[in-house]
């Protein structure tokens, strides 16, 4: 199938049955602009009298209702008549797919005034898309789900599927884009420059879904693209040469959002090259934004993937926070310091980044991963709704959760140019939930889960099943992988499939430190790296204890025995064998269950998440193994269950 022919892609959440309830009735939409436009288009023909569906651009609200802000809309029903009120098109075009999701509900009774304004005033979906095929990372880096819809081999696609992926982003709430890969290779750096007419077709297409365009920039750009001797963002030519470069950005795309750095980070360039700051570095960047209302997005994964495995005072996990917790309060306030949720790397569990809590003088973003490169790579059945509810609910700074402090969601988007967007089409959900939760982050995971089978796969479709595959699955996924916290164990280079000491002595950062006696990282004030005193009170002294450091965690912040015994009652290698024989077991288990799904999702669907759940089936089982085995060998505890180990 060529990807500019849309007939063989999956309508992902907007099938033309979502729209059923609105094509039914007459429909009435006040208001001018772009947005809605958009409205009308959905909408089809709109009447101007006796509708039962008015979707009005007003800058008033009812009394009751507070400010809508530029997004917000309110929805009530009255008399027979469903209204949707903003007070900006994009709040119309919101509350329009708001209606949408709601269908025949949306029209049902009476309904009192609901308010509906992003939590978030950025939610952002971050490609890392290159240009051309990478010979190690491929046209997507850590992308499972075929190409780029951006580019294929160096060149810019059809953007009809780019429209088709605007229009979906728009309908859970996604108002920024960023096209190409954190890692600039040459061909996406000139983006800025000479291929900027690329990045204008693109937010063309975009803007009439709310969704603006950002870029990757490489911060050598002033070198590379500009023969600048220095890169050096306090020197009065670099500085002079972002300003121009901007400014010729935004004569091409005038709502262009800004740009995105990962600087001094896995051999990027960055400004301590020069011995400044990153508060320098980000803030050069944000002063050329600052005259035409853009941002940058300064990332804070920052840490040395050089280090000496031998070194056990170097921890990867304090990194960020060392570096940019003294430099609080002196970020512009276009610079965005965007923080992955974890210490580390998008693992399956990994605590909190302290981070978060440490910059109150700082607009901090938090960072989430859709594609799923440590969370089975869209081949394992893993709801990520679930994670990303607990770390926004998560009270970090006393009782201010995560969803409080940060200004921003972004993350890593799953999308590629496979039929079904996601290599895995249960994968749509996670793309889904993470634009439902950025909207937001209070709504309850397995709800959005709901909206989506709905959606997605329709009223016919078992859903007990599909819950029952997909609502423990991030819990499933974590039980047969790296036990208790402790992460990585992957195969270096693609993280897939198990390798326990796979990083064990490279120069990535990234230990488990097993031994005869136990396995797990010392991060603990007294004896280990210190990493638990970065954080408030009371998790500095809830993870620096034993005893009290959650399950689910004990090995991230403690060297434990292998006979220690966890809160649960089981010991840790006890806990390492039954979860692994557990989760395995799991897996077939919803293999099973999607054969209730026989008949009742379109064949070609059916096929691949087959295909799919089969692979997690065989993969779950080799996790299982190697990591019981690896841990059998090494403590010599056999298992009490007498169960098969290696
Ligand atoms: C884009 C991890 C990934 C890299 C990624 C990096 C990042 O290390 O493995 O592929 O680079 O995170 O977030 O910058």
């Amino acid at each position: 199938m060529d990807i500019d022919d849309l007939s063989g892609v999956h309508p992902a959440w907007l099938p033309p049955r979502a729209f059923q309830a609105i094509a039914s009735r007459r429909v009435a939409v006040h208001g001018t602009g772009l947005l809605v436009e958009t409205v009308r288009e959905e909408v089809g023909a709109t009447v101007t009298a006796g509708a039962e569906l008015v979707l009005r651009l007003t800058g008033e609200a009812p009394s009751e209702v507070g400010p809508l802000g530029d997004e917000g809309f309110a929805l009530y029903r009255r008399d027979g008549v469903t209204v949707v009120l903003a007070g900006a098109p994009a709040g119309l075009l919101h509350g329009f797919f708001h209606v949408v999701r709601l269908g025949e509900a949306a029209f049902a009774g009476e309904r009192p005034v609901e308010r509906h304004v992003p939590a978030m005033r950025r939610r952002m979906l971050d490609h890392w898309d290159n240009i051309d095929v990478h010979p190690v990372m491929g046209q997507v880096e850590r992308g499972y789900s075929g190409g780029s819809i951006f580019w294929r081999d160096g060149v810019q696609r059809d953007l009809a599927r780019v429209r088709a992926y605007g229009r979906l982003l728009a309908a859970t709430g996604i108002n920024a884009v960023t096209l190409n890969n954190v890692n600039v290779h040459l061909a996406e750096a000139r983006l800025l420059t000479d291929r900027l007419g690329e990045v204008a077709a693109v937010a063309g297409v975009l803007r009439p879904y709310g969704i603006r365009v950002h870029l990757s920039v490489s911060f050598a750009a002033p070198v590379t693209l500009g023969g600048l001797p220095t890169a050096d963002p306090l020197d009065e030519g670099v500085r002079g040469w972002w300003a121009r470069t901007t400014a010729r950005v935004y004569e091409a795309i005038p709502d262009f959002g800004g740009y995105v750095v990962k600087a001094d980070s896995e051999g990027q360039p960055g400004p301590f090259g020069y011995g400044r700051s990153h508060a320098d570095g980000a803030n050069a960047l944000a002063d050329a934004l600052a005259p035409f209302g853009g941002v940058v997005h300064w990332r804070a994964f920052v840490y040395n993937h050089r280090q000496d495995w031998r070194d056990r005072s170097t921890d990867r996990a304090r990194a960020a926070y060392d570096h940019f917790a003294p430099l609080d309060g002196t970020f512009r306030d276009n610079a965005i310091l965007q923080v992955k949720y974890g210490p580390i790397d998008f693992q399956t569990r990994e605590p909190i980044s302290p981070v978060i809590a440490a910059m109150p003088a700082t607009n901090v973003a938090v960072e989430l991963q859709v594609t799923q490169e440590y969370t089975g790579q869209q081949r394992h059945a893993c709801y990520l709704g679930p994670m990303w509810s607990e770390v926004l609910r998560f009270p970090l700074a006393g009782r201010v959760t995560v969803a409080g402090l940060a200004r921003e969601l972004v993350a890593v988007s799953n999308a590629g140019d496979d039929r079904f967007w996601t290599g895995h089409p249960l994968a749509q959900a996670n793309l889904y939930a993470f634009g439902r939760l950025a909207w937001e982050p209070s709504l309850d995971p397995l709800s959005i889960l709901d909206e989506w089978i709905d959606l997605a796969l329709g009223p016919d479709a078992d859903r007990e099943a599909l819950h029952a595959i997909l609502d423990d699955s991030w819990r499933t996924y974590e039980s047969y992988t790296a036990p208790l916290g402790v992460g990585f164990m992957v195969r270096p280079g693609h993280h897939y499939g198990p390798d326990v000491d796979g990083y064990e002595y490279t120069p990535w950062g990234t230990y488990h430190f097993a031994d005869r006696e136990g396995v797990g990282v010392d991060r603990t004030r007294a004896t280990g790296t210190g990493f638990t005193g970065q954080y408030p009170q009371p998790w500095a002294d809830v993870y620096e204890s034993l005893e009290r450091c959650p399950d689910e965690l004990l090995l991230f912040f403690h060297h434990a025995p292998y006979d220690h015994v966890l809160h649960s009652g089981s010991t840790v290698i006890q806990h390492i064998y039954d979860t692994h024989f557990a989760g395995a077991e799991r897996t077939v288990e919803m293999r099973r269950l999607w054969e209730r799904l026989a008949g009742q999702v379109a064949p070609d669907l059916d096929a691949r998440v087959r295909e799919r759940l089969d692979e997690q089936v065989r993969s779950a089982a080799e996790w299982r193994d190697q990591i019981n085995t690896y841990f059998f060998r090494k403590s010599g505890v056999p298992d009490a269950k007498g169960r098969t180990i290696y």
